[in-house]
């Protein structure tokens, strides 16, 4: 596996010379780097912040594919701390486009005047922490060292892509894209034969219209994917203004809700309605076009196999109302893990793609993948061959980000070695041996199993409020105690375990990349129970913290 973030480089630390020390670094320009550098430079404290892109924008920076797109819908994955933000920001698209949410960053960015704050095009290679000055070194790729009293990582979820260590990938003579970097000009494929490895959230986005303008498509499906419709369309002016003039409520809602997004959860168990019931209760809730009202239907769909069968095959069968081949439509059809244990993807006219003449389907199970050859890709036995490939072969998830920098809690620990086994965190937001360290969406926190703006906001607001009663108190150093974090780590692992999310491979556990520790690296006990911990945790003097 390689990433296209740099191996974690020994850039030795010029102690010598460190710039004069400031209050906080924090690292990347997305959501939560934004608002991190909003919020701390409220408090009144100086802050350098670093981002490798040229912009802000984090991940909406990096994937800009043809199709990329949000599966959240956009009035609801924006920033509800600002009034003047959500009065002056008007969505066009009831699920916003890559290229829209990059716009609204960057009038974020411009409103909170936080644009000073970083150095883009900068990149953190390595932070350790100085034992006796209680101080982060942080280093990056220019060999710039920068000292910092609190270090914040805002560096992403899915920031860290993968590219499969494919046989052969290095000798293949035509054009190769990711779509977790993806040339700032776009791409023409007009007159390509194009392949596309992977049918996650990224495949499935770009393979349509890949499609519309290659001269022939081959798609190479590994696992398929629980698709739904997204009936992406417009949104009128009065949605607009009834969603602004009931914010209050919505925020209220969203906070309530364990995922940041609020639905109807039915009171009995899936398996309490017929065959007939569950099927109404499904197919209005399909024309919904939003997963959550899907998964979250009933209470046990994602807890019982059984219960999860019921809307898995829901799901199948909307695959044979498109495809009329049925060995076609039985290949693109999940069979071997339960929907929602991989991310369900939000796509538009992607079954449709396959009833084309110039788009083959190669199922990788049956007809595995040998080698790249000079033109092209050689499958079971069978030669393809092609003038471009793109990958949407996904990320090395929520840790990736944080292990591809160098770094170093108490005497020269590193957080590689501390994770070998899988990540440890108290409340995903800090981890003991690395003092003054926040993460956050970090492993261990609700993360990606949110609208994860929401869960932005409030990791964000929390580590803000906590660092102003640090100061308040003129501490000098803060870690948790190493048994709160394990206890939070098996506690949130235990919680895990009684969901259906070990039973799929996938970037949340970690098993999509070879080697990595197979854990669910997020917190699975909802938002709202999640916040009321942090909330408790704050009220008792930040209990589970050693505070010096
Ligand atoms: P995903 O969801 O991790 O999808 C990656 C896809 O690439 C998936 O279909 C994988 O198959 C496939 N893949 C990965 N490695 C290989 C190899 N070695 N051979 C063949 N196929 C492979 O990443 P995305 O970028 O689509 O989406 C990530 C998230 O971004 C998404 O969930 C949204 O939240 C936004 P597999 O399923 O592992 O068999």
């Amino acid at each position: 596996m390689t990433s296209n973030a740099p191996e974690p480089t020994a850039v030795p630390a010029d102690t010598s010379a460190p710039k004069t020390a400031i209050d906080a670094v924090v690292i990347g320009a997305g959501f939560s780097g934004i608002y991190m550098v909003h919020k701390l430079r409220e408090l009144g404290l100086t802050v350098q912040a670093f981002e490798a892109g040229d912009g802000v924008g984090g991940t909406w920076f990096w994937n800009r594919y043809p199709g990329a797109r949000c599966d959240v819908i956009s009035i609801e994955y924006a920033y509800t701390f600002s009034p003047d933000l959500i009065e002056e920001w008007d969505w066009t698209e009831r699920y916003p486009s890559q290229p829209e949410i990059l716009r609204y960053l960057n009038f974020v960015a411009d409103r909170l005047e936080v644009r000073p704050c970083f150095q883009f095009q900068t990149r953190v290679v390595s932070a350790s922490f100085d034992d006796a000055a209680g101080q982060w070194l942080v280093t990056v790729d220019s060999g710039e060292v920068t000292r910092s009293k609190y270090l914040v990582t805002a560096v992403g979820c899915l920031s860290t892509s993968m590219t499969p260590d494919f046989p052969g990938l290095h000798g293949y003579a035509g054009e190769v894209y990711h779509t977790a970097d993806w040339p700032s000009g776009g791409v023409d494929f007009s007159g390509k034969r194009v392949g596309v490895i992977g049918t996650g959230s990224s495949g499935v986005q770009v393979i349509p219209l890949v499609a519309e303008q290659a001269e022939h498509l081959t798609v190479f499906q590994r696992t398929p994917a629980f698709s739904l419709a997204c009936g992406n369309r417009a949104l009128s002016d009065q949605e607009l203004r009834d969603f602004k003039d009931g914010i209050e409520e919505h925020k209220a809602r969203s906070k309530a809700s364990p995922t940041g997004q609020y639905t109807d959860t039915l009171a009995e168990s899936a398996l309490d309605h017929t065959p007939q019931e569950r099927q109404a209760i499904y197919e209005d809730r399909w024309n919904r076009h939003r997963a959550i009202d899907l998964i979250a239907c009933y209470p046990d769909l994602f807890a019982n196999r059984e219960a999860n069968e019921t809307i898995a095959e829901f799901f199948r069968s909307k695959i044979r109302e498109v495809i009329s081949d049925p060995d076609l439509a039985e290949r693109l059809s999940p069979r071997t893990y339960p929907l929602g244990a991989k991310r369900i993807t939000l796509d538009t006219n992607y079954y449709q793609t396959y009833n084309r003449d110039d788009v083959d389907l190669v199922s990788l199970r049956e007809q595995p993948l040998e080698t790249f050859t000079e033109n092209g890709i050689q499958a079971g036995g069978v030669n393809h061959e092609l003038d471009a490939v793109v990958l949407a072969t996904g990320f090395d998830a929520i840790t990736g980000p944080l292990l591809s920098m160098d770094i170093r809690g108490i005497g020269g620990r590193r957080l590689t070695d501390k994770w070998s086994d899988g990540p440890t965190t108290y409340l995903g937001i800090a981890v003991d041996e690395f003092p003054n360290m926040f993460m956050l969406t970090g492993p261990g926190s609700p993360n990606v199993l949110t609208n994860v703006v929401c869960a932005i906001e409030q990791h964000v607001e929390w580590t803000g409020d906590f660092i102003a009663e640090l100061e308040r108190r003129g501490a000098s150093r803060v870690e948790p105690l190493a048994h709160e974090s394990r206890n939070w780590t098996d506690d949130a692992a235990e919680l895990a375990e009684a969901t259906l999310y070990p039973e799929g491979d996938s970037w949340y556990t970690g098993a999509n990349v070879p080697g990595k520790p197979r854990v669910i690296m997020s917190y699975v006990g909802g938002l709202d129970a999640y916040r009321r911990i942090c909330d408790e945790v704050a009220a008792d003097g930040y209990r589970g913290f050693a505070i010096a």
